[in-house]
């Protein structure tokens, strides 16, 4: 990664200096000069994050989404759970409609449906664009899932922006068809999408 970046700013620099006087010394100067800032530019930087706890017990954290700038308009979110009460189980994941956990995460309502789609299965239409599904947690309650996708956006003004959703975590499995929730269980662990 930082190898990257080095090479990402003699790219950068040697466009720069071949706009005026390509003097060798002031190239080496400068060069040195910016490897630092280079590296400071923010196209990995964590742009969102949603910090899940239990609706049980919102003392109780199960997990983070960590959302970044993929480039090409794309969002990648990696989302990690560690919920040891739910270990060897499978539960269901969605963006749902409001950022508001409260009433054991009945008040985030109905699942975030910016396209007006069918609820069903990431990746084959059609899908919400926060039905995330069914994820495997470990005998230590433990999982993870990655989404890469331009169907989310962080933009203040787009009608698919994702802050200040809520990410509800549910205690069983998505069957992917029923309309509009998936049949997906109680709501177990709830966050919302915040910017950094
Ligand atoms: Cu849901
Ligand atoms: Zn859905």
């Amino acid at each position: 990664m930082k190898h990257y970046f080095l090479m990402a700013g003699i790219a950068a620099m040697s466009i720069f200096t071949s706009c005026g006087d390509a003097a060798t010394d002031s190239t080496t100067d400068s060069l040195n000069g910016d490897t630092t800032a280079v590296q400071e530019l923010p196209k990995s930087a964590e742009i969102a994050k949603a910090d899940l706890f239990q609706t049980a017990d919102s003392a109780k954290t199960i997990g983070t989404a960590k959302f970044y700038d993929a480039g090409n308009g794309q969002i990648t979110m990696d989302l990690q759970i560690n919920y040891p009460e739910r270990a060897d189980s499978v539960v269901a994941v969605h963006f749902h409609e409001h950022g508001d956990c409260g009433n054991k995460g009945e008040n985030t309502h109905g699942h975030w449906n910016p396209t007006n789609e069918n609820h069903g299965k990431w990746g084959t239409a059609p899908f919400h664009s926060g039905d995330i599904g069914n994820i495997q947690l470990d005998n230590k309650g433990i999982g993870s899932v990655s989404v890469t996708t331009d169907r989310w956006s962080i933009a203040d003004t787009a009608k698919n922006n994702i802050i200040g959703r809520g990410i509800i975590v549910h205690g069983g499995t998505d069957d992917y068809k029923t309309q509009p929730t998936g049949n997906s269980g109680p709501r177990v662990g709830c966050g919302v999408i915040r910017k950094m």
